[in-house]
C-alpha cells in the first residue's frame, strides 16, 4: 500500500488529491473522492453562496475531510474565503496568484493551507506565511498555467522548502504518482482524470471530448493578455487562438473568453464552450467511479515501485 506523509498531515488513506475545477468540481465529487480516502475538493468559482451549499452537500455524503480551491483571480475570492473560514474547511488550495492577504484568516479559523505555486520563489513565500504543504504544478495541467514543466518544477520547489510538496500536471495514473514521489513529492493532485469519473456531474459533451481526445489534442491560449489557459483543441479555441495573432483589441480578446468555461462544463456548448485539460486527455479511456480510479492509481504505483529495484544492480 501506497502511504506518505501527506496522508497523516491532511487525514488521507491515499496520497491523491482531485484538482478543484471551476464549474466541475462540486461537493457530489469532492465527497466521492474523500470518501474513496482522497482528498476531494470543491471548486469556489461558482460564488460564495453555490460554495456554502456545496460544503454541506459533501459533508452530508462523507465524514472524511474535504478542500475547497479558491482561484484568486476570482471577483468572487474576498467572499469565498469567509465562507471557507466560516464552514471551517479542512483544506484550502489556492489558485493563480499569491493568496498570503487571507491565510491569516485561514489559518486562524484551523484550516491547512497549500497553494498552487509555479515557481519556487512563491512556494518559499508560502511556506513563511503559513502553509503547510504546496502544491507545484506544471504546465502540462488544463486551466490556468504557469511557464515550468512538472519535472523541472517539483525537484526545484523540493528543493526550496522544508514543506511537504505535491505534485500536479500530466499526471493520470500510478506512473505519474510513482514519478511524483521519485522526483521529491509525497503526493498528486489530479484534475482531468476526474472528469471521467462517474460522479463528476460535468456536462456529458465534455466528457465524451476528454474521452476522445490524444496525446496532442490540448492547445495553451491566452498568452497575449498574460493568463495561458490550456484545453482541448474545438473550435472554439482554435478561433481563439487565431484571434490572439490578429489586430483585435485586448478588449475585445477578452470579451471572448467570458462565459467560456461554464458554456463547455454547464451547456456542453462546442463553438463556444472553452474545455480545459490537461496534457494526459489521450490516457483516459473510460469512465470510472472516483474509488476506482484511486485504487487503480494507488495500486500502479505501488507495483512499479516495488519492482523498481530491478534497475539497481
Ligand atoms: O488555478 C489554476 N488553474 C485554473 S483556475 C481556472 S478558472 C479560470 N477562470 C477564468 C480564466 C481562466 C481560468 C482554471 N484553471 N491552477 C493553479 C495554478 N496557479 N497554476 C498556476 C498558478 C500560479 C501561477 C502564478 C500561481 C501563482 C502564480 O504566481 C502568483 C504571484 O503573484 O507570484
Amino acid at each position: 500500500m501506497i502511504r506518505t506523509p501527506l496522508c497523516d498531515l491532511v487525514g488521507i488513506e491515499y496520497p491523491v488529491f482531485q484538482g478543484g475545477m471551476a464549474h466541475i468540481s462540486d461537493g457530489t465529487l469532492a465527497a466521492a473522492v474523500s470518501e474513496a480516502g482522497g482528498l476531494g475538493i470543491i471548486s469556489a468559482n461558482s460564488g460564495a453562496d453555490w460554495l456554502r451549499g456545496q460544503i454541506h452537500i459533501a459533508r452530508a455524503k462523507t465524514s472524511g475531510p474535504i478542500g475547497v480551491n479558491v482561484m484568486l483571480m476570482s471577483p468572487a475570492a474576498p467572499d469565498v474565503a469567509r465562507v471557507i473560514a466560516e464552514e471551517k474547511v479542512e483544506v484550502v488550495t489556492t489558485g493563480a496568484g499569491n493568496p498570503a492577504e487571507y491565510m491569516p484568516l485561514w489559518l486562524e479559523a484551523g484550516c491547512r493551507v497549500i497553494p498552487v505555486v509555479a515557481s519556487a520563489a512563491l512556494a518559499k513565500m508560502m511556506e513563511r506565511c503559513g502553509a503547510c504543504a504546496v502544491i507545484a504544478e506544471g504546465g502540462e495541467s488544463g486551466g490556468h498555467i504557469g511557464e515550468a514543466a512538472t519535472m523541472p518544477l517539483v525537484p526545484q520547489v523540493a528543493d526550496a522548502v522544508s514543506i511537504p510538496v505535491i505534485a500536479a500536471g500530466g499526471i493520470a495514473d500510478g506512473r505519474g504518482l510513482a514519478a511524483s514521489l521519485m522526483l521529491g513529492a509525497v503526493g498528486v493532485q489530479i484534475g482531468t482524470r476526474f472528469i471521467a469519473a462517474n460522479e463528476c456531474s460535468v456536462h456529458p459533451h465534455y466528457k465524451a471530448l476528454v474521452l476522445k481526445a490524444t496525446d496532442t489534442s490540448t492547445i495553451v491560449t491566452g498568452r497575449r493578455l498574460g493568463h495561458a489557459v490550456r484545453s482541448l483543441k474545438t473550435p472554439y479555441s482554435r478561433r481563439y487562438a487565431k484571434a490572439e495573432y490578429t489586430d483585435i483589441s485586448d478588449s475585445d480578446l477578452e470579451a471572448l473568453g467570458v462565459g467560456s468555461l461554464r458554456k463547455a462544463a454547464v451547456d456542453g456548448n462546442e463553438s463556444e464552450g472553452c474545455y480545459l485539460a490537461g496534457q494526459i486527455s489521450g490516457m483516459i479511456k473510460k469512465e470510472q467511479s472516483a474509488a476506482e480510479i484511486i485504487h487503480e492509481i494507488c495500486t500502479e504505483a505501488e507495483q512499479i515501485l516495488k519492482n523498481a529495484s530491478v534497475y539497481v544492480k
